[in-house]
This record gives C-alpha cells, sequence and structure tokens, in this order.
C-alpha cells in the first residue's frame, strides 16, 4: 500500500503538476489562486504561490489585459476590498494582453490573504482582477 502511495506521488511530482522541474531547498507544496473578473472586467487568471523558508514568491498570470498594459497588484488582507498587506510587482501585459509578475513576499501566506490586480499602475484604480487564498 505504501509503494503505491509513494509512486503515485513521484509520479505526480514527474508529471510537474504545475510545480518547477526541481524545487528549491525549502521550498513547500506550490498554491494555486484563482483571480475571478472583478466588476464586470472580463479579465481572469491564476496566482502561484510558493512558500519558501518563510518568504512566499506570488506568480500571477493574467489574460485579456489591453495590449502593453501595465497594473498595479497587492495582497489584500481579508477581501478583495480590504486593505494592502504587501504590495506586488506591477503586472506587464505583453502585445497579445498577457500579463505576468514575479514577486517575492516576505511572510508566509494563509486565508487572509487576497490577491487583486487593478485597472492601472498609478493610481492603482479599481480592481479587475482578484482571488482569497484558499486555506
Ligand atoms: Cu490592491
Amino acid at each position: 500500500m505504501r509503494r503505491y502511495l509513494v509512486s503515485g506521488f513521484l509520479a505526480l511530482l514527474l508529471a510537474g503538476v504545475g510545480l518547477p522541474a526541481a524545487l528549491p531547498v525549502g521550498a513547500q507544496e506550490a498554491i494555486t489562486v484563482e483571480l475571478a473578473p472583478v466588476g464586470g472586467s472580463g479579465i481572469s487568471g491564476q496566482a502561484t504561490v510558493q512558500p519558501m523558508d518563510g518568504q512566499t514568491m506570488v506568480v500571477i498570470t493574467l489574460q485579456g489585459l489591453e495590449p502593453n498594459s501595465r497594473h498595479a497588484a497587492h495582497v489584500h488582507g481579508g477581501s478583495c476590498g480590504g486593505s494592502v498587506m504587501y504590495p506586488l510587482t506591477v503586472v506587464v501585459a505583453d502585445a497579445e494582453g498577457n500579463g505576468t509578475s514575479t514577486s517575492m513576499v516576505a511572510a508566509t501566506p494563509d486565508a487572509s490573504w487576497w490577491i487583486q490586480v487593478h485597472r492601472a499602475e498609478s493610481p492603482p484604480g479599481p480592481g479587475i482582477a482578484c482571488g482569497q487564498v484558499p486555506s
């Protein structure tokens, strides 16, 4: 029985399951956060939240943005409308409107984290996509 569990786990690791091929030392399992449209924006995507050594790497990917646009992103506390807990790297869209951002946050994630991307860079304006880190 145990052997099956172990080999199943290895198969998941080998299959990638959205993880880097080799996790950095101290890395824990990555958490996927669905970023849903806010206010009928039509913008959605995902954030990958990867705790490692007391810090957290947050990688945001969004589709449907204006080409070559820039968007402030934050970890908000308690809800999309909560106060900013941690600023994140600005999301930059390419010519096809696909946006990415990679940040390191000096804290570990929990369900009080809501990841939100805003309409503009500065001032950020309203949220366009937001999602809660699952507990
Ligand atoms: Cu924000």
